[in-house]
Formats: C-alpha cells, sequence, structure tokens
C-alpha cells in the first residue's frame, strides 16, 4: 500500500453533538421534574429541499433529548402579514421557549421584521436585534447556533484561541459576522474575508484557525493553509451529482492541516446541538423565574 499521509485530525461533530445530547437530556429531565417541558416553535416557509432536510434534522434532535417542538409549516405564499401574527401568537405561548424560523424566507417576506418580531427571550437562534447587539458587546444571551457550534468543537478538542490569527472567510450574519464577534471576545486577532476580498490566499495562509463559511466548493486549496493549521469547514454544498461537500478541498487540505471538519458529519451537527443548548436554557431560564 502506498503511504497516503493524512495528517489532520478529523473533528467528529456528528459524536461531539451526540456528546452533548447526553447531557442535554439530564437537563430536560431536571426541568420536566419541575413541570417545565422545553417547547421549540419550528416554522418553515416555503419547500427548499435543503431546509426541510435541516429542520427534519433538528425536529429529531429536538425529540432524542426530550424537547417538545411544534412545526408550523406554510406554503411560500404565506404573507408577511400572517406570519407576524403566528410569530406574536408564538411569543404569548408560555409552552414556548424558543421560536426557530428557518432561513431562507422567500423574498416576498421582510425577514429583518419577522426576526425582530420574535420575542428576544425566545429568539433561540441569537438573530434579533438585541441579541446582535448583546453579541457584539460581549453579553452573549443567545449565540448564534452555527458559530456556538465552532465555538464548542474547538474546546472540545482544546485548541486555544487567545493570541491566535485567525481567519474567518464568508462575512454573513448567521455565520461569518458572529463568528468573528466571537473569536474576539476569546482574544483571538480575527480577520474576515469576503467576496470581494482579492487575492484571497495572502489571507488564508496566515490562519492558525481557519473557518470557512463561503459556500464555494474547493475555495480553500492546499495551497492557502498554513501547514498545521486548524481548519473548519461551515460551507454545505450539494454537487450536481447529489454528493455534499463543504467548500474546503478536504482530501488535499487534510494532508497539510492539524485538525479539520468533515462535510457532512462536522459544523452541521453542532448548528443543531446549540439550537437544543439554546432552548434548554431558554426553559431554565423560565423555570427560575426570570
Ligand atoms: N434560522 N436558519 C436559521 N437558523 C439556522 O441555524 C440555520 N442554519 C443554516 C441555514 N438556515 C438557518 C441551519 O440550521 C444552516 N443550518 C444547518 C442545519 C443543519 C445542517 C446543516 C445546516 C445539517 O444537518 N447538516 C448535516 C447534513 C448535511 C446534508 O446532508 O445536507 C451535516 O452532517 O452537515
Amino acid at each position: 500500500m502506498k503511504a497516503e499521509q493524512s495528517t489532520a485530525k478529523i473533528i467528529d461533530g456528528k459524536a461531539v453533538a451526540r456528546a452533548m445530547r447526553d447531557k442535554q437530556r439530564a437537563r430536560v429531565e431536571a426541568l420536566m421534574a419541575k413541570g417545565v417541558t422545553p417547547g421549540l416553535a419550528v416554522v418553515l416557509v416555503g419547500d427548499n429541499p435543503a431546509s426541510a432536510l435541516y429542520v427534519s434534522n433538528k425536529v429529531k434532535a429536538c425529540e432524542a433529548v426530550g424537547i417538545k417542538s411544534i412545526s408550523h409549516r406554510h406554503p411560500a405564499t404565506i404573507t408577511n402579514e400572517e406570519l407576524l401574527v403566528l410569530i406574536g401568537k408564538l411569543n404569548a405561548d408560555p409552552n414556548v421557549h424558543g421560536i426557530l424560523v428557518q432561513l431562507p424566507l422567500p423574498p416576498h417576506i421582510d425577514m429583518a421584521k419577522v426576526l425582530e418580531t420574535i420575542a428576544p427571550e425566545k429568539d433561540v437562534d441569537g438573530f434579533h436585534l438585541y441579541n446582535v447587539g448583546a453579541l457584539v458587546v460581549g453579553r452573549q444571551i443567545f449565540p448564534p447556533c452555527t458559530p456556538y457550534g465552532v465555538m464548542n468543537l474547538l474546546e472540545h478538542e482544546n485548541i486555544p484561541i487567545e493570541g491566535r490569527n485567525v481567519v474567518v472567510v464568508g462575512a454573513s450574519n448567521i455565520v461569518g459576522k458572529p463568528m468573528a464577534l466571537m473569536l474576539m471576545a476569546r482574544d483571538a486577532t480575527v480577520a474576515i474575508c469576503h467576496a470581494k476580498t482579492r487575492d484571497l490566499a495572502q489571507f488564508t495562509i496566515l490562519a492558525d484557525i481557519l473557518v470557512v463559511a463561503a459556500g464555494v466548493p474547493k475555495l480553500i486549496l492546499p495551497q492557502m493553509v498554513k501547514t498545521g493549521a486548524v481548519v473548519i469547514d461551515v460551507g454545505i454544498n450539494r454537487l450536481p451529482n447529489g454528493k455534499v461537500v463543504g467548500d474546503v478541498d478536504f482530501e488535499g487540505v487534510s494532508k497539510k492541516a492539524s485538525y479539520i471538519t468533515p462535510v457532512p458529519g462536522g459544523v452541521g451537527p453542532m448548528t443543531i446541538a446549540m439550537l437544543l443548548e439554546n432552548t434548554i436554557q431558554s426553559a431554565e431560564r423560565t423555570a427560575e423565574g426570570h
């Protein structure tokens, strides 16, 4: 056999998420003993197949830890007003501790308005302006699930963050921006690159930790990565042949990195784990009476 040296440790997000689930189940049981069943309202608009898959994974994960999920599926023809009315009802429902409106929403829906209508104390996605602001000033209330999941993976692998060079590729509100803020809060030196960045490689090559959330298959090639870097691949791309891949050339980069996350089975399952975490947290706050 030819000596294929794959040097990077593959971070198994599925396994980390599973381990978290055991602790989460215990917390849910403790809540139930106090008469509180954590409830998550899951709102899915339209028939985007990827969204439907992610939402069904979320619903299953809720079941696995004992969170009651309440699904609200609506055709893409739902009006802005109808959606806002639904959110108002969920805000007022004491059995609902978390409200998740799966993104993206159809273009005729005013996403910003929808997210700002969610009661901040039920905003388990952390997308409400109040929660975004809290994150900016270093008071995480509900940290957004995907970057929160990345932080947990780094922690799980005991990867130091303080003083390290981190490059985040992608500047979205869901991933890139909150990711950068969470890493800054841990005293990393953070650079954010995006679609308009010229010569991406000159930045990525400096990264001790490289987080990629751009939605472009094979955006990150081995020559763009420093030897021994930690590479976190947040991208999920469906190729025409049906294969699901990230933004990183996994084959090549795993020979150079010290750690790498796979797609699927890396960050995706952690996003779901952190949604459960935030929902349980919300129910715990309710049980404590604040
Ligand atoms: N409101 N919208 C809201 N909150 C979120 O946190 C999300 N996100 C992103 C899209 N829209 C959202 C998700 O839920 C991405 N995302 C998400 C959730 C789950 C998975 C991937 C993305 C997931 O289950 N991934 C699996 C399967 C991948 C596949 O086969 O497609 C994985 O192993 O990566």
